[in-house]
């Protein structure tokens, strides 16, 4: 078993940092498992975009506000603690933070390695394959 608290990660080489949120990549493909996990802040009044063209991922939101908007439909879905969302079609997307920071659980398939950045994309590279592919 793994066991691993937040507060120990926080600040190690786990902890990477943006100027519009920050990542605690608790889980990574080193544990494997088949996926990984993350605690990410998303800062408030922040504006990303992301596509996660090579990954599945699934994002909870524990606390704070903000909204999503998928790039190929311009529909914008907001966010509150409880939310979940699913980026199963690796949609193009802007997260945006509200009045306050979001903090989400994330579960990417394939596992982040740990050492990626985000490309010119909002992407990551792939070096392990999907285990289950969208339709
Ligand atoms: C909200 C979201 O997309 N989180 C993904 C994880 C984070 N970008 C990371 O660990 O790189």
């Amino acid at each position: 078993m793994i066991v691993r608290h937040l507060n120990d990660c926080q600040n190690t080489d786990r902890h990477v940092k943006s100027a519009t949120w920050d990542s605690v990549r608790m889980q990574l493909s080193d544990d494997n498992t088949g996926y990984s996990f993350h605690i990410t802040t998303i800062y408030a009044g922040g504006e990303t975009e992301i596509w996660y063209k090579n990954h599945l991922e699934s994002v909870y939101c524990i606390s704070g506000d903000g909204e999503i908007e998928t790039l190929d439909d311009g529909k914008v879905y907001p966010i509150t603690a409880g939310t979940l969302y699913v980026l199963d079609q690796h949609d193009r997307h802007i997260l945006r933070g509200g009045s306050q920071d979001m903090v989400m659980a994330c579960v990417f398939n394939p596992p982040l390695n740990g050492r990626e950045i985000h490309d010119e994309d909002g992407a990551y590279a792939l070096d392990t394959p999907l285990l289950a592919k969208a339709s």
